[in-house]
Order: structure tokens, then sequence, then C-alpha cells
């Protein structure tokens, strides 16, 4: 049986890269095969074109379409090969990033992002997307935490994110079936057992 593709979005510092591992570990307790994997990245060659989205300034279409040419080779060598060899794909940042961040956040008109993401994966959708959403400042405060130098989009100012959390959030209520949004706000412990639901309820679907 063909597997399920699951993706995290959401602002920077929102927390989804935390619950990235938890969740691959809950499935693989489940018996599952997991492909954890990332975005921009999971294949050597879209982790090169990573390393030069997060570091180069460049006009918002070349952002745009370097992160779907990093998404085709991941798509055609990472994602399709696990999910049709029944594992689960658990992936960090997908489609909705490039429609929040560079549609939401640089711009750019999401009708002509439309026409490249079915030439890059009009088969493909996700099954579940975990949104996680959470108040800039709570999100900024995070960050701020952190040790690691911040990225370009780190960089960005809090208008920035308040484009791309929009951006989230009305994609949300466009996809209510797909995507589900965590506030996470909360703790990791609430987070936790909001994402076990979601979790429970795609494995119904998968026995059903
Ligand atoms: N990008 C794009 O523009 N277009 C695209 O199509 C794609 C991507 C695919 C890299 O993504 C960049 O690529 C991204 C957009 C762009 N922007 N940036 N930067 P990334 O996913 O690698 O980068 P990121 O969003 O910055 O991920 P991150 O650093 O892993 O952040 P996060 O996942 O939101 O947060 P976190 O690391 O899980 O948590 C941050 C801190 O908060 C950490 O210390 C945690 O321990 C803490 N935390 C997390 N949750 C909580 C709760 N609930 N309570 C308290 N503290 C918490």
């Amino acid at each position: 049986m063909r597997g399920k593709f699951i993706t995290f979005e959401g602002i920077d510092g929102a927390g989804k890269s935390s619950h990235v591992a938890f969740v691959a570990d809950f499935l693989r307790g489940r018996g599952i095969n997991v492909v954890a994997t990332r975005e921009p990245g999971g294949t050597p060659l879209g982790e090169t074109i990573r390393n030069l989205v997060l570091t180069e300034k460049m006009h918002g279409d070349t952002e745009a379409l370097l992160v779907f040419a990093s998404r085709r080779e991941h798509v055609a060598a990472v994602i399709e090969p696990a999910l049709a060899d029944s594992a689960w794909v658990v992936c960090d940042r997908f489609t909705d990033s490039t429609y929040a961040y560079q549609c939401g956040g640089r711009g750019l008109d999401p009708q002509r992002i439309a026409p490249i993401e079915r030439f890059v994966h009009g088969h493909l959708q996700p099954d579940l997307t975990l949104l996680f959403d959470a108040p800039i400042a709570v999100a900024r405060e995070r960050l701020e935490r952190g040790t690691v130098k911040p990225d370009k989009f780190e960089r960005e100012q809090a208008d920035f994110f308040a484009r791309v959390r929009l951006a989230y959030l009305n994609r949300a209520v466009e996809f209510a079936e797909r995507i589900k949004v965590i506030d996470s706000a909360q703790s990791i412990r609430t987070i936790r057992a909001e994402l076990v639901q979601h979790l429970e309820q795609l494995l119904d679907s998968a026995r059903a």
C-alpha cells in the first residue's frame, strides 16, 4: 500500500522542526517505515540549492524557481520512491512554504506559481499538513534565544513574517481538509497531544 505524505509548515521560530523527530518516532512506534526529510534540500543537489537560497541575495522569481528546482529533484529521487515503497514521508516544509514566503512574503502573484507547482508535482499533494502557528513576537523571541547565526529569511523584519503568516492562514482556510493549524504558542506537551490526534486520524484513514 502507498505511504502517506505529511508536511510541516510555519513561520521561522514557530517550532515546527522541534516536532519532526517526535512525529517520525511516533509513526515508527506503530511499525511504519518513515523517511524524514526537508525543503529546500533532501537530496545532495537540493542541499546545494538550499545553501544558495538561504545565503544569496536574489530576485523573488529566482528564489521561487530555485526552491521548485530543489523540489523537483526531491520528489523524483526521494519522496515518490519512498511513498511507492509504502514508507511514510515526513517533510519539513513543502510547496505551502513557497506560497507563504515567495507569494505572501515577497509579493509574487500566486497565479504565476500555480503552473510551476503543477509541472513539478501536479500528481502529488500532502495527505496532511501540520501548520505551526504562533504570534510573530513569540516566534521572534524563540529565534533570538537560539545560538545559530540568522539566515537571510530570519533577518527579515516583522512585517515580512506577518505577511507570511497571513498567507499560511489563508491557505489553511482554502485547504481546510488537508491543513491543520496547531497553536504553537502552547507547551510542547500540549502540542504533542494534538499531533497524536491528527496522526491517529490519518492512521485510521490509511486502514480504512
Ligand atoms: N523557504 C522558502 O522561502 N520557500 C520554500 O518553498 C521553502 C523554504 C521550502 C529554511 O527553512 C527557509 O527556507 C525558511 C523559508 C525558506 N526560512 N527560514 N529561515 P527551515 O525550515 O530550515 O528554517 P526555519 O523555519 O527557520 O526552521 P527552524 O530554524 O527549524 O525553526 P522552527 O522549525 O520554526 O522552530 P524550531 O527550531 O523547532 O524551534 C525554535 C526554538 O523554539 C527552539 O529553541 C525550540 O526549542 C523552541 N520551541 C519550539 N517549540 C516550542 C514551544 N512550544 N514552547 C517553547 N519553546 C519552543
